[in-house]
């Protein structure tokens, strides 16, 4: 079976990658797995840009077929904040407890109307070869008034998805996936694969 290397150096986007790819006709493997501990300067100015930045390195770096997401948070409120920003905001080591709470504060008093938000996911997929293709995915939600839900990772405790009146963090993950920006990203990057499966292009 062919091999797509998931280069992600975040569990929780790791343990969805091999949920929804699950019964993909490839052998996902990990950078944990191919020994790869290169990390990545997400320089660019959009999701896009990083994803291409992480999935063109790792390709060149493992030899393989890659798969590599930027994604995150955009708070109409705040100007599309954390954005591209979501994993070091405000600094890389601020606990996501205490994200929460700058959020609510900054957010306080504004009615649901204006509490817009989105989770936004670019998956890049990169050949050695230097070939490259990206899908976008998202999902529309409302920051909501306290963090409730232990699923996911992140800030879905703080996501409320209005549809079904609970944040991302509150969906089981088959349920989360249905609807999340990663799931719909990853479903159009499984047409790909499948594109490249029945072409023999995926090396
Ligand atoms: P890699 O670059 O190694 O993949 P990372 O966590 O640094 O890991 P990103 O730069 O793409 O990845 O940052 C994504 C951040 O956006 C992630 O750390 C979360 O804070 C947030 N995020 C993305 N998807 C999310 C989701 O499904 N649920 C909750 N938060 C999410």
């Amino acid at each position: 079976m062919p091999e797509l290397l998931v280069a992600t150096t975040n569990p929780g986007k790791l343990r969805e990658y091999q949920e929804i790819f699950a019964g993909l006709p490839f052998h996902l493997t990990t950078l944990t797995e191919q020994g790869i501990d290169l990390e990545v300067e997400e320089t660019g100015a959009t999701f896009t840009d990083n994803a291409l930045l992480k999935a063109h390195a790792y390709a060149q770096t493992s030899g393989l077929l890659t798969l590599a997401d930027d994604s995150g948070l955009e708070i109409d409120a705040l100007g599309g904040e954390p954005g591209v920003h979501s994993a070091r905001w405000p600094t890389p080591a601020t606990s996501y407890a205490e994200r929460f709470k700058i959020i609510f504060a900054r957010l306080a008093g504004l009615p649901p109307e204006q509490r817009g938000a989105r989770f936004r996911c670019v998956i890049a997929l990169a050949r050695p070869d230097g070939w490259a293709t990206t899908v976008e995915g998202v999902v529309e939600g409302r920051i909501a008034d306290a963090p409730r839900g232990t699923h996911g990772f992140g800030y879905d405790p703080i996501f409320l998805y209005p549809e079904l009146g609970r944040t991302t963090a509150e969906l089981p993950p088959e349920e989360k996936h249905r609807i999340s920006h990663r799931g719909r990203a990853a479903r159009a990057a499984r047409e790909v694969l499948v594109r490249l499966i029945e072409g023999n292009q995926y090396q």
